[in-house]
Parts: structure tokens; sequence; C-alpha cells
């Protein structure tokens, strides 16, 4: 039996492998519930490349669930991790308490991690990740007696979690304006996606490094000193895939140390191999003060994430009193046993298997594929590729925004293809264990319900 066939059948696969009887209760996050429960996806088992679902279907996986199961579905290595670990020690608490692995998990990170990102906070998630990266940046200012620095500089279209902090230094309006004026003291550059002059780029567009020169103008708005951190993602995932074009990165580094501003990287998507290095900083040779991960670090199995601080900030927190508590901050699974364990066993799947750089090797075949989607529907305005990361922009319906792309989510996943839409824009980010038959598969798929829509 082949990998792909070893997905366990409806019903011989334990509890959720069946529709549950009510669907009432379960408040679904970033969902149309209600439109949802009329016409459920309900997906029971997955394996490799691929999930069944309720009724059984195998459905490829195009968006590594949600940009997290990098190194592919039930990985024995990972799931006996967990299970040991599970029956060894379920928890430990990590205030000022310790247990060996999240030393242990640290080390291995900051190995894979470019210098001198050379400590580790952990987090449960990348929500978490990004505000406890702002909370550092706030407070390694003060530490070095400039408490007045504490605007946070994000960016339009960014999305960065939605936690408090996270919302406010975020640019998608929709996760913004319900919630009430956020952070105090947070101001956005432009994004860079520019269809009108970039469409149809393959990998980074050649136009809008001047963007970056938006920075220069908030810094000399606000004042220099009044400044703490400034956050990107270096790819965005969840607008819809918006690149940084060549140099870009590079130019928010220089202003960020003319002024004495952090850099933060939000690595949360990009991280652990996306785009066929550990880590975009990497691939971009852009290196920044802090860098917040998560989903990929576990390979989606447990919830975690982190944060990677260079050396010169975590110091900076290291000269008070030996027995003073450096940093204020922390969560009760901050280093969680259960997420340890997947997380090692996970950076050992990524080693034994190559799959950090394995998004570099698949990066033509995969742009060649999804690139040639583009004669399969007039509506079909921009495509976008980098890494193992693809995105097909769809032209909205007249008033009816975000419909067309629902109606791709919704026909892949009846012929058997996961993808993420996000208004009218088709991400795909499969595992990277992904062969060239299962790019294949997909873009056939995806080419089908494209020509439908
Ligand atoms: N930063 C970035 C860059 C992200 O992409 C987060 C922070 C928040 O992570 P948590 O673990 O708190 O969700 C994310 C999350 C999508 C999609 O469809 C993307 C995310 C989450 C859900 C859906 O693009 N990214």
């Amino acid at each position: 039996m082949s990998r792909d066939d070893a997905i366990p059948a409806p019903g011989q696969a334990g509890p959720g492998s069946t529709a549950p009887a009510s669907m009432d209760a379960f408040w679904m996050p970033f969902t149309a519930n209600r439109q949802f429960r009329r016409s459920p996806r309900l997906l029971a088992a997955a394996e490799g490349m691929y999930y069944r679902d309720v009724e059984g279907r195998q459905i490829l996986d195009g968006t590594a669930g949600l940009w997290c199961c990098n190194a592919g579905h039930a990985r024995p290595r990972i799931v006996e991790a967990i299970a040991r670990q599970a029956a060894t020690m379920d928890f430990a608490p990590h205030f000022q308490m310790g247990s060996p692995l999240p030393f242990e998990l640290a080390g291995r990170l900051k190995e894979l991690a470019p210098r001198p990102l050379d400590h580790v906070f952990f987090t449960n998630s990348g929500s978490e990740s990004v505000d406890t990266a702002l909370k550092i940046a706030i407070a390694w200012h003060r530490a070095r007696g400039e408490g007045q620095r504490t605007k946070l500089i994000g960016r339009e279209k960014a999305y960065h979690g939605v936690g408090f902090g996270g919302i406010s230094v975020g640019g998608l309006p929709n996760n913004r304006k319900w919630f009430g004026p956020g952070l105090p003291g947070v101001d956005h550059m432009r994004h860079t996606l520019d269809i009108g002059r970039n469409a149809f780029s393959r990998g980074l567009p050649a136009h809008g490094v001047e963007l970056a020169e938006d920075l220069e103008r908030l810094v000399q708005l606000h004042d220099p000193s009044t400044i703490a951190a400034v956050i990107v993602e270096p790819i965005s995932g969840s607008a819809g895939v918006i690149l940084p074009p060549p140099g870009y990165l590079k130019r928010l580094r220089e202003i960020c140390d003319r002024y004495g501003i952090l850099l933060i990287f939000d690595e949360v998507i990009t991280g652990f191999g996306r785009v066929g290095a550990p880590f975009a900083a990497q691939r971009f040779g852009v290196i920044p003060d802090m860098m917040t991960v998560a989903k990929g670090l576990t390979s989606g199995c447990v919830p975690m994430g982190a944060v990677f601080v260079s050396d010169r900030v975590h110091e900076a927190f290291m000269q008070g009193p030996e027995g003073a508590i450096d940093l204020f901050h922390g969560y009760t699974y901050s280093g969680h046993p259960l997420a340890c364990a997947a997380a090692l066993a996970t950076l050992d799947v990524y080693a034994e298997e190559g799959l950090l750089t394995r998004a570099l090797e698949l990066e033509d075949y995969w742009a060649d594929g999804l690139h040639a989607l583009r004669s399969a529907s007039p509506h079909i305005i921009d495509i976008r590729n980098y890494g193992l990361i693809g995105a097909v922009e769809l032209a909205p319906r007249e008033g009816a925004p975000g419909a067309r792309g629902y109606q791709v989510l919704e026909q892949a996943f009846r012929r058997g293809l996961l993808v993420r839409t996000t208004g009218d824009t088709i991400a795909l980010s499969p595992p990277l264990i992904v062969e060239r038959r299962h790019i294949d598969d997909m873009f056939s798929m995806l080419g089908e319900v494209l020509a439908t829509v």
C-alpha cells in the first residue's frame, strides 16, 4: 500500500472521523459560520500530502494545512516523539523552574538561525510571538534609558496575528475596524503590491524598491527618538502573497540602523523552509534584530511559536541584579514539553530529508506550473510565486468581491484539492515533501476549477 492510500477510511480513524451530530456550539475562527454549516467541509484524517474528509474522499493538501504542516502529515517520527513525551512528562512549569527540552530546542534553533539571533523565547502561536517581540522591543529601549521610544511601525496589508499588538501593527482593515483604536503610537508604511507594474512577475517583482523610502518619511514625521521598532513579513502571506522588490528589505535594514530602530521580521509563514532556506532572512540576506516564528516550528502538530532575539537585544536585559527577573513576560505553556518534543522531531525530519532547502530545488518547476495557469481563465489578473508559495489573483465579480475566490475554494475542495483564499486571491503553499507529481495534480485540478469561475 502506498503512503497516499494508507489514510484510514471513515469510521476507522477513531474519534473525529465522522461528521458531528451537531455543529451549533463551535464558533469557527475567520469563518462564515452559517454558510459553513449549510455546506460543511470536514477533514477527518491526514497522512503525507493528503487529507481525507469525513466522506472518505482524498484531498491533496495544497496549503500545508494553514501554511504550517511543512513536513507533511502524520510523520511517524513526530507522532512517536509526542506520544513518548506525553507519557514521560505531560507538563512542566518554566517560571523560575525548568526542564531540559526547551533548552535543547532553543540550542537547535539557534544553530538554524542566522547570527546574531542567538536567543529564543517560546510562545504558543504566531500572534503571541508578535506581541512578545513588540513588547521586547519597547522594553529594550527602556532598559537602555530610551523609554520614550514606544512607537511601532507596521505596514498596510500586513498580517501579524490577532492580538491587540498584532492587529495594531497589522494592516488588514477587516481585522482592525471591529476592535477599537488598538495600540496608540502605531503607523504604517505602504505595502508593495503593485499589479499595475508587476503583474505576472516570475519571482520577486522588479518595481517598487522605492517604497522602502516610506519608512524614512514616517521616521521623519514621528522623529526617530520616538520609534521602537519596525515589523514586516518578508513576504506577506495572508494578504494574498505580497513579495518584496529586490533590495527593499535591505533598504529597511539600513534605515533602521541609521536611526537606532529595531527591525523585526515576522517569519511565521516564511520560516522553516517555505522559501528554500531555513528563514527568509537568510534567503534575502537581511538579518533582523528579532524574528517571530510559529507554524512550521512543529510542522503544525502541536501549537508553538518562538521569538528569536539578537545577542545585542538580549544582553540589555541581563544588566540588572542577578536575582531580578529580567523580562516580566511569559506564558503558562512557554516551552511546553509536548511542543518541544514535536519541534525537536520536526527539526530532525527537516534535516534528514533536506526539507528546509527543498523549496529552492522545486522553485522553477513550481513557477512553471503555476504561471501556466494564466491561460485557464480570462479573469486571472496576476500570478505570484516565490519558493514553494504561489498565488493566483482573480478579478472580483462586479459588486461581489470575494465571491469568485470562495467559489474556487469550494470547487477545488469538492474536486480533491485544498487551497486558501483571501478575497479573490488563491494561495498555495504545499507541504515541503511535495513531489513533482503532486505539483502536476495540484495545477491540473486548479486549472479545471479556474476555467469554471
Ligand atoms: N504572523 C504571520 C505573518 C502570520 O501569517 C500570524 C502571525 C499569527 O499566527 P497564529 O498562530 O496566531 O495564527 C500569522 C498567521 C492564511 C492564514 O490563510 C494565515 C495565518 C493564519 C491563518 C490563515 O493566509 N497566519
